[in-house]
Formats: structure tokens, sequence, C-alpha cells
């Protein structure tokens, strides 16, 4: 049974039950906010400042003020965990742009809001493989709302994410404005052809995952070869192996795309080596019980 977690809100706690926020907050009225998914190991956040390094870009691209400093926002997300008494945990930071008027000027929403969801997270695809589509949806353009910045207008994946559910499979490969690869709807996209590990860069209209620049160390401490270019669906079709990257997915094994097979069908490899070689590293973490 899930337990109820107390909810961080503006530097107050709240049984989850009561953790709630006006319905004139612009979050609410208009996905106006940015968030951040963090999973702490064995009592230990994983790349908290990279995360956090994050948050404030995202914030910043949408002239977001953070009424705490970076220092204090780490603090504050340790207490949420340590006051839950949890190891393994699920962080969801959400920063929405505050109460304000019904018009979407975010100049009349006052102050922000602050919001630290911690929660028990099951991993998502351990042991398991990842089966996906191509989605009709395409990832939204950089010059529209650009992907770098992790907001709360998730619904361009939410409409690839229900192509997914439609089909049947775990998740939506979404392609970018030219129809090259861009990325899953809640994690990054690796290929592997001929040993040499590909995935597509930032200029592919993608959100720079912490766990995908996390994958590309791992690549180099092991002397692979990587390298970040456009992948295009003729070449996912005919990879050797294909997985995904992200805080919620770690790195999940790509199997199947659109009922084709990827490679044997089976975990490859190079996919197997970094899945090993991320579970080592994974504990390492800022300590939440000093
Ligand atoms: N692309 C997109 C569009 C994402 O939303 C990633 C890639 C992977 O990034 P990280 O930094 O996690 O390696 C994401 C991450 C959630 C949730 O609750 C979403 C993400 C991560 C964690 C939880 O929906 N998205």
């Amino acid at each position: 049974m899930s337990k109820e977690y107390d909810v961080y809100i503006d530097g107050k706690y709240y049984p989850k039950k009561e953790a709630k926020i006006s319905v004139f907050d612009h979050g609410f009225l208009y996905g106006d906010g940015v968030f951040e998914g963090i999973r702490a190991y064995e009592g230990c956040v994983f790349k908290l400042n990279e995360h956090i390094d994050r948050l404030y870009e995202s914030a910043k691209s949408i002239e977001l003020i953070i009424p705490l400093s970076k220092e204090d926002f780490k603090k504050a997300i340790l207490e949420t965990l340590k006051r839950n008494n949890l190891k393994d945990a699920y962080i969801r930071v959400v920063i929405s742009r505050g109460i304000g008027t019904l018009g979407l000027n975010p100049t009349l929403c006052p102050k922000a809001s602050i919001i630290i969801i911690t929660d028990y997270l099951e991993p998502l695809y351990e042991g398991k493989n990842a089966t996906a589509i191509i989605a009709s949806t395409s990832r939204n353009s950089v010059t529209a709302l650009n992907p770098m910045i992790k907001s709360l207008n998730y619904l361009n994946n939410i409409l690839a994410r229900i192509e997914a559910n439609k089909a049947g499979v775990n998740e939506a490969i979404m392609l970018n404005q030219n129809g090259t690869i861009c990325e899953g709807t809640g994690d990054n996209i690796f290929i592997v052809k001929a040993g040499i590990i590909i995935t597509p860069p930032s200029a592919a209209a993608i959100l720079l995952g912490i766990t995908r620049q996390v994958v590309i160390d791992l690549a180099k401490d092991e002397s692979l070869k990587i390298v970040e270019r456009s992948i295009t669906v003729h070449e996912l079709n005919n990879a050797d192996e294909a997985f995904f990257t992200g805080t919620a997915a770690e790195i999940a094994p790509l199997v199947n795309v659109d009922g084709r097979v990827i490679g044997n069908g089976e975990p490859g490899p190079i996919t197997r080596i970094l899945i090993e070689n991320f579970k080592k590293i994974r504990k390492c973490g800022i300590p939440i019980y000093s």
C-alpha cells in the first residue's frame, strides 16, 4: 500500500490530502511553470546539482523567478525526503507561476510557488524491455515551445503518449520538424550501429536529459565510441541495439518499434554494459542523511 508522504509547498509541509494549490494558479490555468523529476537511490539523491541547474535554466527561459536560492532549494529537497523517511525515492519539483488573474499575463502573478513531492517509485523497466511506436505527433519546434524547457506544458508529449497507449506499447518516439528522431515522451533515445553509440544532438529539439549525459560519460569511461548526431527512422529500424534513458526509465532496452524487431529483439551487449555500470554509480549522489 502506498504511504501518504508530506508535500512541501512554499516552505510548509502538508499531508498528501491537504496539499493543494489555488485554481487561479497559472500553472493550473495555463501550464505556466517548470518542473523536474529526480531520483534518490539508497539514501543519496542522484545528480541533484544537475537537476537544480536545469530547473533554474528552464525557469530563466520563461522569465520565472524562483523565490529560493539554489542552495536553499537543495536543502528543501533533502529536508522533504528526511521528513518522509525516504531513501529510494522519486522527487517531483514543480515551480508554478503562482496565483494571478484570469488572463495569461505572467507579470500579474506576484509570486511563484514551489512544490516538492516525494514518493516511492518502482523501477519502471529494470529487467524488462521497452516497445515503442513512432508517433504521428511531432515534437514541438524549437521556435515554438523549445523542448529544452522542462515546462508544465506537456500536452505535446501527452498526445504522443496517447498514441502509444492505443498501440499497446510502452513509449512513443517523437520526430522533430525535420522528420528525424527526437526523443521519447519522457526519455531520450540512443541507437548502436556497428559498435558506435549514437544519440540525437541538442539541435534535434530534445530535452537535454541528465541520464543522457550520464550515459555519454559512462560510454566514454568504457572507451566506447559515442557520437551526437541526427538519427533517421531508417537508421533506427536497422540499428543493432537501441535504448531509452531517463530519470524514470533509467536505461531501458528498446527491442521493438512499430512492430519491427530491433537487432535480435534482446538487450544488446553495449546496452547491457551501460545498464550494469549505471547500477554501480546511481547510488553515488548527495546524501540525504549525513
Ligand atoms: N525527454 C523528455 C521529454 C523528458 O520529459 C527526458 C527526456 C529524460 O531526462 P532526464 O533528465 O530525466 O534523464 C525527460 C524526463 C514524469 C517524469 O514524472 C518525466 C521525466 C523524468 C522523470 C519523471 O513524467 N522526463
